[in-house]
């Protein structure tokens, strides 16, 4: 009966606009029905987006699957020398954004490998911004940044100035997985902490560099962990309002070390966006990417908060592709606008700080 109090208490609290606690957060997670999540986060989408659904025309470039990381969750590294290993050069990456065709952003992330340091991501960010003058350049997470630094011994911040100074504009959310430092050390023990994580977005904010935050849920982490993960970030929003969009990542079990046998099912996802909207009260969009989701799953999250379908994806994702993604080509504008508009939403294309294009 008490609980059920709080449950309505709750859900007041979300109709009246007001913030919801992670104790909050928690209870809503475990008891709320689905569809009741589905209302909660519908009101707080359409109050921030109204029926407004983005899309962008981009692509997605990986330079190199080598990387000197092995976190347990990805399929996507090799070690030098391994079958199936590449490292694309300056010009082979100019030339796949020439065969991209007609798009207003590149998204750029790859392995740590010790060659792709900081003179080669200035040579290339120059090199992209000389050529594609008119294209956002959005690239390297917080670990690729911390790696820069290593390989350097130039602070972080120092890494971000250089970087923006040679063309990049933008930061994507990954590298963020789970900040829980028990879990993080079990899935991706390498990998820069939590702190550092946000530490590296704060500086990118404070330079006028919007970034990106992502989640991976779906594999050992708890309820508890989400909503710790997204006080993180909501926290770090109140005081930078840095962050342009959030993405939930479910983990992707296929040809990867972490040893789990199920995914976690589609209304788990459901949920999970559900939550993350209402919670993330100030991060404005709520990013569905549908290679990973799959485009069919991608739009019902559309009725679970979500209001960004990311774009068109000219080229497949090597991320992905192993994991085991549904969605491994691009897909037309016409496409995406008629998927969205059949959703009973408004398909808008954006640019990459999310104006009307
Ligand atoms: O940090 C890796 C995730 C992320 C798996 O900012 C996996 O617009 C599931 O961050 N199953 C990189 N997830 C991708 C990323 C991203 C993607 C799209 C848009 C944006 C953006 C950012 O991919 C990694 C990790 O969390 N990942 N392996 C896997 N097996």
């Amino acid at each position: 009966m008490e609980k059920c109090k709080n449950l309505q208490t709750i859900e007041e609290k979300v109709q009246n606009g007001h913030r919801i606690t992670p104790q909050d957060a928690l209870i809503l997670y475990q008891k709320a029905s689905l569809g009741k999540m589905a209302q909660l986060a519908d009101l707080i989408r359409e109050r921030i987006n109204g029926d407004t659904v983005y899309y962008i025309r981009n692509t997605h470039i990986e330079p190199t699957n080598i990387c000197r990381n092995k976190c347990k969750f990805c399929s996507y590294r090799r070690s030098d020398g391994d079958v199936g290993s590449y490292r694309l050069s300056v010009d082979q990456i100019l030339e796949k954004i020439k065969s991209a065709g007609n798009i207003t952003e590149v998204h750029i992330v790859g392995g740590l490998h010790p060659d792709y340091n900081l003179d080669f991501y200035v040579s290339l960010f120059s090199a992209i911004r000389e050529k594609f003058p008119s294209l956002h350049r959005k690239g390297l997470t917080a670990e690729e940044i911390k790696y820069l630094s290593q390989l350097s011994g130039k602070p972080f911040i120092e890494i971000l100035k250089v970087l923006a100074d040679s063309g990049l504009q933008s930061i994507p959310g990954g590298g963020a997985e789970i900040f829980d430092p028990t879990i993080r050390q079990q899935i991706c023990p390498e990998k820069l902490t939590g702190q550092e994580w946000l530490d590296i977005h704060e500086s990118a904010h404070s330079m006028g560099l919007p970034t990106n935050a992502t989640l991976l849920y779906g594999h050992i982490e708890t309820s508890k962990n989400r909503i710790d993960h997204l006080e993180a970030i909501r926290n770090l929003q109140d005081r930078t309002h840095g962050f342009n969009a959030f993405i939930p990542l479910k983990y992707r079990l296929s040809e990867n070390q972490l040893g789990l046998q199920h995914e976690v099912p589609l209304t788990e996802d459901l949920r999970m966006f559900a939550l993350t909207r209402i919670f993330l009260d100030n991060v404005p969009h709520l990013k569905a990417y549908w290679p990973m989701l799959g485009m069919q799953n991608a739009l019902l999250t559309l009725s679970f908060g979500a209001d960004d379908m990311d774009g068109t994806i000219a080229q497949s994702t090597g991320i992905y592709s192993p994991a085991g993604n549904i969605g491994k080509k691009g897909v037309t504008v016409e496409h995406l606008h008629n998927l969205i508009s059949t959703e009973g939403r408004i398909p808008v294309e954006r640019d990459s700080l999310y104006n009307r294009w």
